[in-house]
């Protein structure tokens, strides 16, 4: 199963506008709450600078970006681990998810309502943690129960669990999500099987209004606090905007952003973000007129990221040739590379590097 991103935030805080904007799905916005229900489920294109580079040193025809897998999910309000709004459901889909970006609504508009009179990010961000907190204390505390007697009668596998349930639980209890708790790979892994919300990692999407471009003020401001608190990123554009200006041309695009003051689209730096993390790194491949990324996990093999392109070139792996991407441009092909020494030739354990152009040879 690839990896995805889930999308989640209290209602009308602009997650669909996100989706549609990134995967050009066409799903229902609307300015009142919950107009999503299920889930939508999109693949974006990662848009990458040095893809486009490689592309043209290549002089390639086509160009195929990395895909982001993104998943739109319904909104949550307080109240939802006691199954308030739609809250079970909307806690499901978070379950399947490998990482979050966390929408959250900076933008004010009489015609969009608010759970709340005014708009405040910080408790936004506050009722959504809380529930998440309190939807793992649950699983904690189920998950103690059902072990407790055999925690208690010697099972020394159980009392270790029993062990890191009762760290988590009081982590949890002091507001603290899993993921920021610290914990050593030993104590993640005996985690795996409760899925808990609060352990996947997490971008913050502030998503400002209009008239709050291109820096984003005090409400961006205070969305960052809370986010550094935690370890984690913040990406901030106007998904309204980058909405509109996705359907544009290159130039006419640029100027659009101009007059905004943006310099690049936030969508791009997103798109990124949310591969950096799911843990993935690119490399890239420039076969037969054909420049393409293929997004592969941090610490993957030659033979994996064969892999990725087809199950037979993993299966009959000879080698791989491999030179960085900056590298490959002064060059423009693996002959041109081959010739001056460039090409490394590396075996199948080969530990794949993030911006790697990558040649196999398989049988
Ligand atoms: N002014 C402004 N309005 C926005 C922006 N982003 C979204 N909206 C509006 O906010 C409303 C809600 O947007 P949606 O994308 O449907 O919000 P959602 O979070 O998916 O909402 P639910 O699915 O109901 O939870 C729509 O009317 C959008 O047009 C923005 O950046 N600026
Ligand atoms: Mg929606």
């Amino acid at each position: 199963m690839a990896l995805q991103v889930g999308i989640i935030g209290l209602p009308n805080s602009g997650k669909t506008t996100i989706f549609n904007a990134l995967t050009r799905a066409g799903a229902q916005v609307a300015g009142y709450p919950f107009s999503t229900v299920d889930p939508n489920y999109g693949v974006a294109a990662v848009p990458d600078a040095r893809l486009e580079k490689v592309a043209k040193a290549a002089k390639c025809g086509k160009v195929v970006p990395a895909d982001l897998r993104l998943v739109d999910i319904a909104g949550l309000v307080e109240g939802a681990h006691r199954g308030e709004g739609l809250g079970n459901q909307f806690l499901a889909h978070i379950r399947e998810v490998d990482a979050i970006a966390h929408a959250v609504r900076c933008f004010s508009s009489p015609d969009v309502a608010h759970v709340r009179a005014e708009v405040d990010p910080v408790k936004d961000i506050e009722v959504v943690n809380a529930e998440l907190i309190l939807a793992d204390l649950e699983a904690v505390s189920r998950r103690k129960e059902r072990i407790g007697k055999a925690a208690a009668s010697g099972d020394r596998e159980k009392a270790r669990e029993m062990e890191v349930l009762r760290k988590v639980e009081e982590g949890l209890d002091s507001e603290t999500p899993v993921r920021a708790m610290g914990l050593s790979r030993d104590e993640k892994a005996v985690l795996d099987g409760l899925f808990l919300l609060t352990a996947k990692p997490v971008i913050y999407v502030a998503n400002l209004g209009e008239d709050q471009l291109p820096d984003g003020g005090p409400l961006l401001e205070a969305v960052r606090e809370v986010a550094e608190a935690e370890g984690a990123r913040t990406v901030a554009f106007c998904a309204r905007l980058e909405a509109e200006i996705e359907e544009l041309e290159a130039d006419e695009m640029e100027e659009f952003l101009a007059a905004y003051g943006i310099e690049r689209p936030g969508l791009e730096e997103f798109a990124s973000r949310c591969c950096d993390l799911l843990g993935l790194i690119t490399f890239f491949t420039t076969e037969s007129g054909e420049c393409r990324a293929w997004p592969l996990r941090s610490g993957g093999s030659a033979v994996e990221a064969a892999g990725k392109i087809h199950t037979d070139m993993a299966r009959g792996f000879i080698r791989a040739e491999v030179i960085g991407w900056e590298d490959f441009l002064a060059y423009g092909s693996f002959s041109a590379a081959r010739e001056a020494g460039a090409v490394r030739v590396e075996g199948r354990d080969y530990v794949v590097r993030d911006g790697d152009v990558m040649l196999f040879r398989f049988s």
